[in-house]
Protein backbone atom coordinates (compact mmCIF):
# COMPACT_ATOMS: atom_id res chain seq x y z
CA UNK A 1 0.00 0.00 0.00
CA UNK A 2 1.29 3.41 -0.82
CA UNK A 3 2.07 6.04 2.09
CA UNK A 4 -0.34 8.76 1.94
CA UNK A 5 0.63 12.59 2.49
CA UNK A 6 -2.12 15.19 2.59
CA UNK A 7 0.14 19.14 2.52
CA UNK A 8 -1.71 22.11 2.38
CA UNK A 9 -0.63 26.54 2.43
CA UNK A 10 -2.48 28.63 4.25
CA UNK A 11 -5.49 30.18 2.08
CA UNK A 12 -4.27 33.56 1.30
CA UNK A 13 -6.68 36.70 1.63
CA UNK A 14 -7.34 38.25 -1.36
CA UNK A 15 -6.73 41.66 -0.40
CA UNK A 16 -3.72 41.82 -2.06
CA UNK A 17 -1.38 40.85 -4.50
CA UNK A 18 0.44 38.08 -3.96
CA UNK A 19 3.88 38.62 -3.20
CA UNK A 20 7.57 36.74 -2.61
CA UNK A 21 5.99 36.21 1.04
CA UNK A 22 3.51 34.49 -0.35
CA UNK A 23 5.55 32.70 -2.90
CA UNK A 24 7.83 31.60 -0.12
CA UNK A 25 5.48 29.59 1.55
CA UNK A 26 3.71 28.23 -1.27
CA UNK A 27 6.87 27.38 -2.73
CA UNK A 28 7.92 25.09 0.24
CA UNK A 29 4.96 22.95 0.21
CA UNK A 30 5.04 22.48 -3.79
CA UNK A 31 8.72 21.15 -3.14
CA UNK A 32 7.58 19.18 -0.69
CA UNK A 33 4.51 17.20 -2.28
CA UNK A 34 6.46 17.04 -5.60
CA UNK A 35 9.24 15.34 -3.42
CA UNK A 36 6.66 12.80 -1.76
CA UNK A 37 5.24 12.03 -5.33
CA UNK A 38 8.40 11.47 -6.42
CA UNK A 39 9.21 9.06 -3.53
CA UNK A 40 5.66 7.44 -5.12
CA UNK A 41 3.51 8.70 -1.72
CA UNK A 42 -0.07 8.90 -2.97
CA UNK A 43 -0.01 13.13 -2.74
CA UNK A 44 -2.17 15.61 -2.55
CA UNK A 45 -1.60 19.14 -2.08
CA UNK A 46 -4.19 22.30 -1.44
CA UNK A 47 -3.66 25.64 -1.80
CA UNK A 48 -6.09 28.78 -2.16
CA UNK A 49 -7.58 31.73 -0.87
CA UNK A 50 -9.81 32.94 1.91
CA UNK A 51 -12.64 35.15 0.42
CA UNK A 52 -15.19 36.28 3.01
CA UNK A 53 -14.60 39.03 5.36
CA UNK A 54 -15.06 42.61 6.34
CA UNK A 55 -11.59 43.58 5.20
CA UNK A 56 -12.39 42.31 1.31
CA UNK A 57 -15.81 43.74 1.54
CA UNK A 58 -13.96 47.14 2.08
CA UNK A 59 -11.57 47.00 -0.40
CA UNK A 60 -14.35 45.79 -2.98
CA UNK A 61 -16.06 48.62 -2.15
CA UNK A 62 -13.17 51.16 -2.60
CA UNK A 63 -12.80 49.87 -5.82
CA UNK A 64 -16.05 49.93 -7.00
CA UNK A 65 -16.73 46.53 -7.54
CA UNK A 66 -18.55 43.74 -5.91
CA UNK A 67 -17.02 41.62 -3.45
CA UNK A 68 -17.50 38.38 -5.74
CA UNK A 69 -16.00 40.74 -8.49
CA UNK A 70 -13.36 41.73 -6.45
CA UNK A 71 -12.23 38.35 -5.44
CA UNK A 72 -12.22 36.96 -8.85
CA UNK A 73 -9.79 39.36 -10.09
CA UNK A 74 -7.09 39.04 -7.23
CA UNK A 75 -7.80 34.82 -7.55
CA UNK A 76 -6.43 35.14 -11.35
CA UNK A 77 -3.47 36.76 -9.89
CA UNK A 78 -2.85 34.62 -7.48
CA UNK A 79 -3.44 31.22 -9.89
CA UNK A 80 -1.00 32.83 -12.77
CA UNK A 81 1.68 33.82 -9.96
CA UNK A 82 1.48 29.65 -8.93
CA UNK A 83 1.57 28.88 -12.69
CA UNK A 84 4.82 31.22 -12.94
CA UNK A 85 6.23 29.31 -9.83
CA UNK A 86 5.54 26.02 -11.57
CA UNK A 87 3.30 24.93 -8.53
CA UNK A 88 1.67 21.58 -8.62
CA UNK A 89 -1.27 22.26 -6.06
CA UNK A 90 -4.28 19.33 -7.01
CA UNK A 91 -6.96 21.65 -5.99
CA UNK A 92 -7.33 25.43 -5.37
CA UNK A 93 -9.92 26.26 -3.31
CA UNK A 94 -11.93 29.31 -2.64
CA UNK A 95 -13.62 29.85 0.09
CA UNK A 96 -16.96 31.05 -1.59
CA UNK A 97 -17.33 27.64 -3.66
CA UNK A 98 -20.98 26.65 -2.78
CA UNK A 99 -19.54 23.01 -2.03
CA UNK A 100 -17.37 24.80 1.06
CA UNK A 101 -20.09 27.23 1.99
CA UNK A 102 -22.11 24.08 2.59
CA UNK A 103 -19.89 22.15 4.58
CA UNK A 104 -19.38 24.90 6.38
CA UNK A 105 -23.40 25.80 7.55
CA UNK A 106 -23.23 22.00 8.23
CA UNK A 107 -20.63 22.18 10.56
CA UNK A 108 -21.66 25.76 12.07
CA UNK A 109 -25.28 23.52 12.43
CA UNK A 110 -23.89 20.69 14.09
CA UNK A 111 -22.26 22.70 16.78
CA UNK A 112 -25.46 24.22 17.61
CA UNK A 113 -27.13 21.38 18.13
CA UNK A 114 -24.15 19.98 20.13
CA UNK A 115 -23.79 23.02 22.28
CA UNK A 116 -20.64 23.96 20.93
CA UNK A 117 -21.54 27.27 19.56
CA UNK A 118 -24.37 29.44 21.32
CA UNK A 119 -25.35 32.66 20.81
CA UNK A 120 -24.14 35.83 23.54
CA UNK A 121 -22.84 39.25 22.84
CA UNK A 122 -19.50 40.08 22.29
CA UNK A 123 -17.17 43.19 22.97
CA UNK A 124 -13.99 43.82 22.66
CA UNK A 125 -11.19 45.62 20.52
CA UNK A 126 -11.34 44.45 17.00
CA UNK A 127 -8.66 45.00 14.41
CA UNK A 128 -10.05 44.72 10.90
CA UNK A 129 -6.57 44.47 9.31
CA UNK A 130 -5.98 40.73 11.06
CA UNK A 131 -10.40 40.35 11.22
CA UNK A 132 -9.37 39.22 15.15
CA UNK A 133 -10.62 40.70 18.19
CA UNK A 134 -8.16 41.00 21.33
CA UNK A 135 -8.10 41.86 24.71
CA UNK A 136 -7.84 44.94 26.49
CA UNK A 137 -4.21 43.49 27.72
CA UNK A 138 -3.22 42.35 24.65
CA UNK A 139 -4.26 45.96 22.54
CA UNK A 140 -2.08 47.64 25.94
CA UNK A 141 -2.75 51.60 26.86
CA UNK A 142 -1.94 52.26 22.94
CA UNK A 143 -4.88 50.39 21.90
CA UNK A 144 -3.01 48.89 18.93
CA UNK A 145 -3.60 45.37 17.20
CA UNK A 146 -1.08 43.05 18.90
CA UNK A 147 -0.53 41.52 15.39
CA UNK A 148 0.06 44.30 12.95
CA UNK A 149 0.62 47.10 15.40
CA UNK A 150 -2.48 49.16 13.82
CA UNK A 151 -5.03 50.75 15.43
CA UNK A 152 -7.86 48.42 16.81
CA UNK A 153 -11.78 49.63 17.71
CA UNK A 154 -14.35 49.16 20.46
CA UNK A 155 -16.78 46.96 19.32
CA UNK A 156 -20.26 45.45 20.34
CA UNK A 157 -22.16 42.67 19.13
CA UNK A 158 -24.35 39.39 19.16
CA UNK A 159 -22.38 37.04 18.07
CA UNK A 160 -22.04 33.09 18.21
CA UNK A 161 -19.24 31.38 20.49
CA UNK A 162 -17.06 28.50 20.08
CA UNK A 163 -16.97 26.21 23.65
CA UNK A 164 -13.10 26.19 24.13
CA UNK A 165 -13.44 25.90 27.50
CA UNK A 166 -15.04 22.20 26.93
CA UNK A 167 -11.35 20.57 24.43
CA UNK A 168 -8.89 22.66 26.62
CA UNK A 169 -8.15 18.99 28.49
CA UNK A 170 -8.04 17.02 25.39
CA UNK A 171 -5.95 20.04 23.37
CA UNK A 172 -3.38 19.73 26.14
CA UNK A 173 -3.64 16.04 26.27
CA UNK A 174 -3.02 15.68 22.76
CA UNK A 175 0.12 17.99 22.49
CA UNK A 176 1.62 15.55 24.92
CA UNK A 177 0.46 12.59 22.93
CA UNK A 178 1.76 14.17 19.88
CA UNK A 179 5.45 15.92 20.60
CA UNK A 180 5.89 16.06 16.92
CA UNK A 181 2.23 18.41 16.25
CA UNK A 182 3.81 21.29 16.24
CA UNK A 183 6.83 22.25 14.37
CA UNK A 184 9.08 24.39 15.65
CA UNK A 185 8.08 23.10 19.19
CA UNK A 186 8.89 26.52 20.71
CA UNK A 187 6.04 27.29 18.62
CA UNK A 188 3.54 25.05 20.74
CA UNK A 189 5.35 27.12 23.82
CA UNK A 190 4.51 30.16 22.81
CA UNK A 191 0.91 28.78 21.89
CA UNK A 192 0.52 27.16 25.55
CA UNK A 193 2.14 30.43 27.12
CA UNK A 194 1.04 33.16 25.76
CA UNK A 195 -2.90 31.72 25.20
CA UNK A 196 -3.62 28.97 27.13
CA UNK A 197 -1.87 29.34 30.57
CA UNK A 198 -3.74 32.95 30.89
CA UNK A 199 -6.73 31.61 30.25
CA UNK A 200 -8.60 30.50 26.91
CA UNK A 201 -11.80 32.64 26.15
CA UNK A 202 -14.38 31.11 23.77
CA UNK A 203 -13.76 31.83 20.13
CA UNK A 204 -16.31 34.58 18.18
CA UNK A 205 -18.02 32.10 15.21
CA UNK A 206 -20.10 34.68 13.77
CA UNK A 207 -20.51 37.91 13.01
CA UNK A 208 -23.75 40.73 12.42
CA UNK A 209 -21.48 43.86 11.20
CA UNK A 210 -20.80 43.06 7.57
CA UNK A 211 -22.58 40.66 5.19
CA UNK A 212 -19.89 39.37 3.38
CA UNK A 213 -19.70 35.76 4.83
CA UNK A 214 -21.62 32.45 4.88
CA UNK A 215 -24.66 33.26 6.45
CA UNK A 216 -26.14 31.29 9.33
CA UNK A 217 -29.08 29.18 9.22
CA UNK A 218 -30.20 29.35 12.48
CA UNK A 219 -30.03 33.32 13.09
CA UNK A 220 -30.44 35.48 10.16
CA UNK A 221 -28.34 38.57 9.94
CA UNK A 222 -25.13 36.68 11.50
CA UNK A 223 -22.77 35.45 9.05
CA UNK A 224 -19.59 32.86 9.78
CA UNK A 225 -16.77 34.99 11.05
CA UNK A 226 -13.76 34.20 9.09
CA UNK A 227 -11.59 31.58 10.87
CA UNK A 228 -14.29 28.33 11.17
CA UNK A 229 -15.10 29.64 7.21
CA UNK A 230 -11.40 29.46 6.22
CA UNK A 231 -9.75 26.33 8.92
CA UNK A 232 -12.59 24.38 7.16
CA UNK A 233 -11.00 24.75 3.79
CA UNK A 234 -8.89 21.78 4.74
CA UNK A 235 -11.82 19.09 4.62
CA UNK A 236 -14.52 21.11 2.64
CA UNK A 237 -11.83 20.88 -0.89
CA UNK A 238 -12.11 17.01 0.56
CA UNK A 239 -15.62 16.82 0.10
CA UNK A 240 -16.31 16.38 3.89
CA UNK A 241 -20.29 16.60 4.20
CA UNK A 242 -20.72 16.66 0.35
CA UNK A 243 -22.16 13.59 -1.51
CA UNK A 244 -18.54 12.74 -3.17
CA UNK A 245 -16.43 12.63 -0.02
CA UNK A 246 -13.86 10.04 -1.28
CA UNK A 247 -10.88 12.04 -1.54
CA UNK A 248 -12.17 13.22 2.49
CA UNK A 249 -11.70 9.32 3.51
CA UNK A 250 -8.65 9.19 1.29
CA UNK A 251 -6.79 12.06 2.65
CA UNK A 252 -8.23 12.84 6.17
CA UNK A 253 -10.41 10.61 7.77
CA UNK A 254 -7.55 7.57 7.37
CA UNK A 255 -5.10 7.57 10.00
CA UNK A 256 -2.64 6.26 8.15
CA UNK A 257 -2.85 9.58 5.91
CA UNK A 258 -0.21 11.90 7.30
CA UNK A 259 -1.39 15.47 7.08
CA UNK A 260 1.01 17.99 7.26
CA UNK A 261 -0.31 22.07 7.48
CA UNK A 262 2.46 24.62 6.20
CA UNK A 263 1.62 28.55 7.71
CA UNK A 264 3.33 31.05 9.10
CA UNK A 265 3.83 32.59 12.83
CA UNK A 266 1.24 35.10 12.16
CA UNK A 267 -1.60 32.19 12.15
CA UNK A 268 -0.70 29.76 14.50
CA UNK A 269 -3.08 30.53 17.43
CA UNK A 270 -5.62 29.16 14.98
CA UNK A 271 -4.12 26.14 13.33
CA UNK A 272 -2.82 24.69 16.45
CA UNK A 273 -5.45 26.01 19.34
CA UNK A 274 -9.02 26.19 17.50
CA UNK A 275 -8.37 23.93 14.64
CA UNK A 276 -7.77 20.73 16.68
CA UNK A 277 -11.04 21.76 19.14
CA UNK A 278 -13.08 21.99 15.54
CA UNK A 279 -11.93 18.74 14.72
CA UNK A 280 -12.33 17.45 18.32
CA UNK A 281 -15.85 18.26 18.24
CA UNK A 282 -16.94 17.11 14.74
CA UNK A 283 -15.37 13.70 15.65
CA UNK A 284 -12.64 14.02 13.38
CA UNK A 285 -9.58 12.96 13.57
CA UNK A 286 -6.42 16.12 13.83
CA UNK A 287 -3.30 16.62 11.46
CA UNK A 288 -0.16 14.94 11.73
CA UNK A 289 1.58 18.24 11.87
CA UNK A 290 1.13 21.50 11.55
CA UNK A 291 4.60 23.10 10.49
CA UNK A 292 5.52 27.06 11.35
CA UNK A 293 7.62 28.69 8.64
CA UNK A 294 9.71 31.99 9.51
CA UNK A 295 8.63 35.04 7.80
CA UNK A 296 10.79 36.98 4.81
CA UNK A 297 11.67 40.20 5.74
CA UNK A 298 13.23 43.09 3.88
CA UNK A 299 15.63 45.28 5.09
CA UNK A 300 13.29 47.95 6.74
CA UNK A 301 10.87 45.29 8.05
CA UNK A 302 7.82 42.51 7.26
CA UNK A 303 7.11 43.05 3.15
CA UNK A 304 3.95 44.33 2.96
CA UNK A 305 2.49 46.32 -0.02
CA UNK A 306 1.67 49.35 1.90
CA UNK A 307 5.10 49.62 2.55
CA UNK A 308 6.23 49.46 -0.78
CA UNK A 309 8.75 46.87 -0.05
CA UNK A 310 7.31 44.19 -1.72
CA UNK A 311 9.34 42.11 -4.55
CA UNK A 312 7.38 41.59 -7.76
CA UNK A 313 7.57 37.91 -8.28
CA UNK A 314 6.71 37.59 -11.90
CA UNK A 315 9.92 39.48 -13.31
CA UNK A 316 12.16 37.96 -11.17
CA UNK A 317 11.25 34.70 -12.73
CA UNK A 318 11.55 35.91 -15.98
CA UNK A 319 14.82 36.95 -15.13
CA UNK A 320 16.82 34.76 -13.49
CA UNK A 321 14.35 31.37 -14.40
CA UNK A 322 12.00 29.83 -12.18
CA UNK A 323 14.31 27.03 -10.12
CA UNK A 324 16.52 29.70 -9.07
CA UNK A 325 13.96 31.41 -7.67
CA UNK A 326 12.51 28.59 -6.43
CA UNK A 327 16.23 27.58 -4.97
CA UNK A 328 16.36 30.81 -3.04
CA UNK A 329 13.25 30.41 -1.54
CA UNK A 330 14.20 26.71 -0.25
CA UNK A 331 17.73 27.12 0.31
CA UNK A 332 18.47 30.66 2.07
CA UNK A 333 15.70 30.88 4.66
CA UNK A 334 16.08 28.06 6.92
CA UNK A 335 12.76 26.25 6.83
CA UNK A 336 11.48 27.57 10.30
CA UNK A 337 13.51 30.44 11.01
CA UNK A 338 13.02 34.23 9.74
CA UNK A 339 14.86 35.18 6.61
CA UNK A 340 15.91 38.72 5.06
CA UNK A 341 15.95 39.38 1.33
CA UNK A 342 19.16 40.84 0.02
CA UNK A 343 19.45 41.18 -3.92
CA UNK A 344 23.23 40.71 -3.18
CA UNK A 345 22.51 37.39 -1.06
CA UNK A 346 20.44 36.12 -3.82
CA UNK A 347 22.06 36.73 -6.35
CA UNK A 348 25.27 35.41 -4.04
CA UNK A 349 23.25 32.15 -3.82
CA UNK A 350 22.56 31.71 -7.35
CA UNK A 351 26.24 31.89 -8.29
CA UNK A 352 28.24 29.93 -5.49
CA UNK A 353 25.13 26.82 -5.93
CA UNK A 354 23.83 26.42 -8.40
CA UNK A 355 26.72 28.32 -11.16
CA UNK A 356 29.97 27.26 -9.62
CA UNK A 357 29.13 23.76 -7.89
CA UNK A 358 26.10 22.42 -9.56
CA UNK A 359 26.36 23.88 -12.90
CA UNK A 360 30.23 23.44 -12.90
CA UNK A 361 29.99 19.88 -11.91
CA UNK A 362 27.95 18.51 -15.04
CA UNK A 363 30.00 20.98 -17.84
CA UNK A 364 33.09 19.61 -16.84
CA UNK A 365 31.78 15.78 -16.43
CA UNK A 366 30.01 16.27 -19.54
CA UNK A 367 33.26 17.75 -21.27
CA UNK A 368 35.39 15.23 -20.38
CA UNK A 369 33.21 12.33 -20.69
CA UNK A 370 33.03 14.41 -24.86
CA UNK A 371 37.13 14.57 -24.65
CA UNK A 372 38.15 11.26 -23.69
CA UNK A 373 35.23 8.71 -24.37
CA UNK A 374 33.63 10.24 -27.57
CA UNK A 375 30.71 11.31 -25.38
CA UNK A 376 30.08 7.92 -24.28
CA UNK A 377 29.49 7.40 -20.44
CA UNK A 378 31.95 4.28 -19.55
CA UNK A 379 30.27 1.30 -17.60
CA UNK A 380 30.71 1.07 -14.01
CA UNK A 381 32.99 -1.51 -12.52
CA UNK A 382 32.37 -1.30 -8.67
CA UNK A 383 34.68 0.55 -7.01
CA UNK A 384 38.22 1.06 -8.00
CA UNK A 385 39.95 2.86 -5.30
CA UNK A 386 39.12 4.48 -1.79
CA UNK A 387 38.34 7.60 -3.39
CA UNK A 388 35.17 5.96 -5.85
CA UNK A 389 34.23 4.35 -2.60
CA UNK A 390 34.26 7.24 -0.50
CA UNK A 391 32.38 9.16 -3.01
CA UNK A 392 29.46 6.91 -3.37
CA UNK A 393 29.34 5.90 0.31
CA UNK A 394 28.87 9.52 0.96
CA UNK A 395 25.88 9.68 -1.84
CA UNK A 396 23.85 6.31 -0.13
CA UNK A 397 24.33 8.35 3.06
CA UNK A 398 22.99 11.54 1.37
CA UNK A 399 20.03 9.91 0.11
CA UNK A 400 19.09 8.38 3.33
CA UNK A 401 19.45 12.18 5.13
CA UNK A 402 18.00 13.42 2.47
CA UNK A 403 14.30 11.62 3.24
CA UNK A 404 14.37 11.54 6.63
CA UNK A 405 15.48 15.35 6.79
CA UNK A 406 12.83 15.92 3.90
CA UNK A 407 9.96 13.53 6.24
CA UNK A 408 10.71 15.65 8.64
CA UNK A 409 10.32 18.44 7.56
CA UNK A 410 13.56 19.92 7.46
CA UNK A 411 13.71 21.13 4.29
CA UNK A 412 16.13 23.31 4.04
CA UNK A 413 18.92 20.88 5.33
CA UNK A 414 17.83 18.19 2.88
CA UNK A 415 18.70 20.38 0.19
CA UNK A 416 21.83 21.48 1.57
CA UNK A 417 22.90 17.94 1.91
CA UNK A 418 22.67 17.66 -1.28
CA UNK A 419 24.49 20.28 -2.05
CA UNK A 420 27.07 18.66 0.10
CA UNK A 421 27.41 16.13 -1.95
CA UNK A 422 28.20 18.00 -5.44
CA UNK A 423 30.89 19.63 -3.57
CA UNK A 424 32.11 16.67 -2.68
CA UNK A 425 32.02 15.25 -6.13
CA UNK A 426 33.68 18.49 -7.04
CA UNK A 427 36.73 17.80 -4.93
CA UNK A 428 36.28 14.06 -6.06
CA UNK A 429 37.31 15.79 -9.71
CA UNK A 430 40.34 17.79 -8.16
CA UNK A 431 41.91 14.47 -6.55
CA UNK A 432 41.60 12.62 -9.43
CA UNK A 433 43.31 14.57 -11.52
CA UNK A 434 41.05 13.01 -14.61
CA UNK A 435 43.55 15.02 -17.12
CA UNK A 436 46.48 13.63 -15.49
CA UNK A 437 45.07 9.93 -15.93
CA UNK A 438 43.92 10.81 -19.54
CA UNK A 439 47.85 10.90 -19.87
CA UNK A 440 48.98 7.88 -18.75
CA UNK A 441 47.76 4.32 -20.88
CA UNK A 442 47.98 2.25 -17.79
CA UNK A 443 44.92 4.30 -15.99
CA UNK A 444 42.63 3.82 -18.61
CA UNK A 445 39.87 1.96 -16.24
CA UNK A 446 40.96 4.43 -13.32
CA UNK A 447 39.76 7.31 -16.07
CA UNK A 448 36.76 5.23 -16.54
CA UNK A 449 36.14 4.92 -13.06
CA UNK A 450 35.87 8.78 -12.37
CA UNK A 451 34.04 9.43 -15.40
CA UNK A 452 31.18 6.63 -14.24
CA UNK A 453 31.17 7.50 -10.86
CA UNK A 454 30.19 11.48 -11.74
CA UNK A 455 27.66 10.84 -14.21
CA UNK A 456 26.31 8.60 -11.19
CA UNK A 457 26.08 11.33 -9.11
CA UNK A 458 25.13 13.80 -11.21
CA UNK A 459 22.02 11.80 -12.32
CA UNK A 460 21.22 11.35 -8.51
CA UNK A 461 21.44 15.13 -7.26
CA UNK A 462 19.82 15.99 -10.20
CA UNK A 463 16.73 13.49 -9.23
CA UNK A 464 16.84 14.74 -5.56
CA UNK A 465 17.04 18.35 -6.54
CA UNK A 466 14.24 18.03 -9.17
CA UNK A 467 11.22 18.75 -6.56
CA UNK A 468 13.48 22.43 -6.77
CA UNK A 469 14.82 22.41 -10.18
CA UNK A 470 11.35 21.54 -12.19
CA UNK A 471 13.22 22.50 -15.43
CA UNK A 472 16.59 22.49 -14.80
CA UNK A 473 16.62 18.91 -13.61
CA UNK A 474 15.64 17.77 -16.71
CA UNK A 475 17.93 19.48 -18.88
CA UNK A 476 20.59 17.57 -17.23
CA UNK A 477 19.25 14.74 -17.57
CA UNK A 478 19.62 15.16 -21.24
CA UNK A 479 22.69 16.24 -21.21
CA UNK A 480 23.10 12.64 -19.52
CA UNK A 481 21.48 11.39 -22.22
CA UNK A 482 19.04 9.41 -19.89
CA UNK A 483 15.72 9.16 -22.01
CA UNK A 484 12.52 9.88 -20.49
CA UNK A 485 11.64 6.76 -18.91
CA UNK A 486 15.04 6.19 -17.45
CA UNK A 487 14.82 9.06 -14.90
CA UNK A 488 12.98 7.68 -12.24
CA UNK A 489 14.13 7.92 -8.28
CA UNK A 490 14.59 4.28 -7.98
CA UNK A 491 17.46 4.44 -10.73
CA UNK A 492 18.77 7.57 -9.40
CA UNK A 493 19.57 6.61 -5.75
CA UNK A 494 20.68 3.16 -6.71
CA UNK A 495 23.29 4.64 -8.35
CA UNK A 496 22.58 2.83 -11.34
CA UNK A 497 25.12 1.88 -13.90
CA UNK A 498 24.87 4.57 -16.83
CA UNK A 499 27.71 3.09 -19.08
CA UNK A 500 26.47 3.50 -22.88
CA UNK A 501 24.48 6.29 -22.56
CA UNK A 502 25.43 9.34 -24.76
CA UNK A 503 26.12 12.31 -22.91
CA UNK A 504 24.87 16.04 -24.78
CA UNK A 505 26.54 18.79 -24.37
CA UNK A 506 23.89 21.95 -23.83
CA UNK A 507 23.60 25.17 -22.97
CA UNK A 508 25.90 25.63 -18.99
CA UNK A 509 22.57 24.83 -16.16
CA UNK A 510 22.94 28.15 -14.59
CA UNK A 511 25.50 30.70 -16.50
CA UNK A 512 27.24 32.71 -13.87
CA UNK A 513 25.72 36.05 -12.90
CA UNK A 514 27.33 39.12 -13.01
CA UNK A 515 27.13 40.45 -9.39
CA UNK A 516 26.67 44.01 -9.55
CA UNK A 517 24.84 44.32 -12.89
CA UNK A 518 21.93 41.68 -11.26
CA UNK A 519 22.15 43.16 -7.80
CA UNK A 520 21.01 46.38 -9.89
CA UNK A 521 18.48 44.81 -11.56
CA UNK A 522 16.57 43.14 -8.57
CA UNK A 523 16.89 46.87 -6.68
CA UNK A 524 15.56 48.73 -9.92
CA UNK A 525 12.58 46.14 -9.71
CA UNK A 526 12.16 46.85 -5.93
CA UNK A 527 12.18 50.47 -6.66
CA UNK A 528 9.67 50.17 -9.60
CA UNK A 529 6.38 52.31 -9.05
CA UNK A 530 3.99 51.03 -6.99
CA UNK A 531 1.61 49.57 -9.65
CA UNK A 532 4.12 47.97 -11.15
CA UNK A 533 5.67 46.07 -8.18
CA UNK A 534 1.95 45.06 -7.72
CA UNK A 535 1.19 43.38 -11.20
O1 LIG B 1 -3.74 34.82 7.27
N1 LIG B 1 7.08 35.70 4.45
O2 LIG B 1 -4.01 34.97 5.00
P1 LIG B 1 -2.76 35.87 4.57
C1 LIG B 1 6.68 34.43 4.48
N2 LIG B 1 -6.42 33.95 5.21
N3 LIG B 1 5.39 34.06 4.42
C2 LIG B 1 4.49 35.02 4.31
C3 LIG B 1 4.83 36.39 4.26
C4 LIG B 1 6.21 36.71 4.33
N4 LIG B 1 6.67 37.95 4.28
N5 LIG B 1 3.70 37.10 4.14
C5 LIG B 1 2.67 36.20 4.13
C6 LIG B 1 -4.35 34.59 6.26
N6 LIG B 1 3.14 34.96 4.23
C7 LIG B 1 -5.59 33.71 6.32
C8 LIG B 1 -5.15 32.28 6.39
S1 LIG B 1 -5.65 29.66 6.56
C9 LIG B 1 -6.94 28.71 6.98
C10 LIG B 1 -6.26 31.27 6.54
C11 LIG B 1 2.38 33.70 4.25
O3 LIG B 1 -2.99 36.25 3.17
C12 LIG B 1 2.51 32.97 5.58
O4 LIG B 1 2.37 31.59 5.34
O5 LIG B 1 -2.53 36.95 5.56
C13 LIG B 1 1.34 33.48 6.37
O6 LIG B 1 0.93 32.61 7.42
C14 LIG B 1 0.28 33.60 5.31
O7 LIG B 1 1.00 34.02 4.13
C15 LIG B 1 -0.80 34.58 5.69
O8 LIG B 1 -1.55 34.84 4.56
Amino acid sequence: MKKKFYVTTPIYYPSASPHLGHAYCTTLADVIARGKRMRGFDTYFLTGLDEHGEKIQENAEAKGLSPQEFVDGVAEKFISLWKTMGISYDQFIRTTDPRHMETVKKIFSFFVEDGDAYLSSYEGWYCVHEESYWTETQVGPEHLCPECRRPVEKKEEPAYFFKCSKYIKDLLNFYNDNPLFVIPEGRKTEMINNFIKPGLADLCVTRTTFDWGIPVKEAPGHVIYVWLDALTNYISALGYLQDDDSLFRRFWADPETEIVHIIGADINRFHTIYWPMFLTALGLRKPSRVFVHGLMMMKDGKMSKSKGNVIPVPPLVEHFGVDAVRYYLVREIIFGQDGEFTPEQFVERLNVDLANNLGNLLNRTVSMINKYFDGIIPHLKGDLNERDKALYEAARATVASYESLVDSLKVTEAYAAVMELVSKANKYIEESAPWALAKDPEKTDELASVMAHLSGILFLAGRLLSPILIEKSEALFDQLGLKDDERDYEKAVGLIDLGGHVVEKGNPLFPRLDAAKETEFIKELMSAPKEKAAA
